[in-house]
C-alpha cells in the first residue's frame, strides 16, 4: 500500500500570523495565497506495511523530534479514518533551487497529506485534505489547492470550519509571476509558530491589524477576481508592511527583513514610481527573502532591477501553480 504525491509551496499575500489555538493550528485571521508552480516542489512517498516502526525521511535523512511528530499527526489521522493499523514509511524529497532558503513545510505537509490519503484510498475531499495538512503546518492547508487560495479562519473550537478553498484556478491569471529574490539562505532566529504567538501576546499594533484585515482581505479578493494588477501589488505591499510592523512591535522585536530586503523594497517602489502605476509588488514572510509579484509584460524589467540590488544572491521566476498531483496510487 503506497502512493507518491507532489505539492508546491504557496506565498501568502494576506498573511497568517497569529493563532487562536496552537494545538489545532487555528488562525486568528483568514489568509490568501498564491500556489507556486512545479519549479519548486516536494515529492513524498508514503507506504503502509509490515514495518517494525513508523519512520520518516527528508532528503534521505531520518527525521526525529518535532519533524517526526508533525509527520505522525497526519499519519495517525489517516490511519484512524481508514481503521488501519499498519506502520508507515514516509520518504520526502525537496526539489528546490539549491539553497533557495524558502520554507518547505507548506509543500512538504501538503504532499504528505495527499500521498497518505491516496495510499489508504480514503479519497478525502479538498476541505478534509486541507484540514488534515493544517494540523502539521498552518500554511500547508493552502498548498493542497492550486491557483488563488483562501484559508478561512473559521470560528468553531474543533477547527472543522478552518480550511482552505480555491478563489480562482491558476488559469484565471496566467501572466502573474513571482520573481523570488534569495537574500539569505540561513536558518531563521525565531521560528514562525513561536514568533507569531509572541506577537499575539505582546503587540498592541497587532490588535489594530486584526481589526483592519477583513476589509483588506475583501479588497485582495476583489483584485484577484478582477485580475487588477495595480491593486493586487498595492495590497500585497500594504499587507507585508502591516505584518512586519507588528513583528517589529513584538517584545522583544522580531526582525526578519534585513538591509538587503529594504533595498529591494526601494527598488520596487522606484520602478513603480517611474511607471506612475504599480507594475510590481513585494511581499516578505518570516525571513529576508523577497517575493516580487509582477506580470509577464514587466518581468524582464523587474528582474533587471532586482539583480542590481547588492546582496541579492539569486533570482528565480515562478508562475501560478495548479496544486498537488498524485504520481502513483494503489490500483482501485
Ligand atoms: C503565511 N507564514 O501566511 C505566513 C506569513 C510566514 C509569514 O505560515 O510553522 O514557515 O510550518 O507553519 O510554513 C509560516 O509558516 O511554518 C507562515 P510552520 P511556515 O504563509
Amino acid at each position: 500500500m503506497h502512493a507518491i504525491a507532489e505539492a508546491t509551496p504557496n506565498i501568502a499575500v494576506i498573511k497568517y500570523w497569529g493563532m487562536r489555538d496552537s494545538a489545532l493550528v487555528l488562525p486568528l485571521n483568514s489568509s490568501i495565497s498564491v500556489t507556486m508552480d512545479f519549479s519548486l516542489r516536494t515529492r513524498t512517498r508514503v507506504e503502509f506495511g509490515d514495518f517494525k516502526k513508523d519512520s520518516a525521511f527528508l532528503n534521505g535523512k531520518e527525521l526525529g523530534g518535532d519533524g517526526h511528530t508533525r509527520v505522525l499527526k497526519i499519519i495517525n489521522q489517516v490511519r484512524k479514518l481508514a481503521c488501519a493499523g499498519e506502520k508507515c514509511r514516509v520518504q520526502s524529497e525537496n526539489f528546490f533551487p539549491t539553497k533557495a532558503g524558502f520554507a518547505s513545510s507548506a509543500s512538504g505537509f501538503a504532499a504528505l497529506a495527499v500521498a497518505a490519503d491516496a495510499a489508504l484510498a480514503l479519497h478525502l475531499g479538498p476541505d478534509a485534505l486541507s484540514r488534515l495538512a493544517r494540523v502539521s503546518s498552518g500554511s500547508a492547508c493552502r498548498s493542497v489547492l492550486g491557483g488563488f487560495v483562501q484559508w478561512n479562519a473559521g470560528e468553531q473550537k474543533n477547527g472543522l470550519d478552518s480550511y482552505a478553498v480555491q478563489l480562482a484556478p491558476a488559469s484565471h491569471w496566467e501572466g502573474l509571476l513571482n520573481i523570488a529574490a534569495v537574500v539569505d539562505a540561513g536558518e531563521k532566529a525565531v521560528g514562525s509558530a513561536e514568533g507569531m504567538q509572541l506577537t499575539v501576546q505582546t503587540s498592541a499594533l497587532f490588535k489594530k491589524r486584526l481589526a483592519e484585515l477583513p476589509e483588506r482581505t475583501a479588497r485582495m479578493e476583489k483584485a484577484i477576481k478582477k485580475r487588477d494588477a495595480h491593486s493586487f501589488f498595492a495590497i500585497a505591499m500594504e499587507e507585508s508592511a502591516s505584518m512586519h510592523a507588528c513583528m517589529a512591535d513584538t517584545k522583544p522585536p522580531l526582525r526578519y527583513m534585513n538591509n538587503v530586503s529594504r533595498e529591494i523594497v526601494r527598488a520596487v517602489e522606484s520602478l513603480n514610481k517611474t511607471h506612475g502605476e504599480n507594475v510590481c509588488g513585494y511581499t516578505f514572510d518570516a525571513g529576508p527573502n523577497a517575493h516580487v509579484y509582477t506580470t509577464k509584460a514587466h518581468a524582464a524589467e523587474v528582474k533587471n532591477a532586482l539583480s542590481k540590488v547588492a546582496g541579492v544572491q539569486k533570482l528565480f521566476t515562478c508562475g501560478v501553480g495548479e496544486g498537488p498531483r498524485v504520481l502513483e496510487a494503489p490500483a482501485k
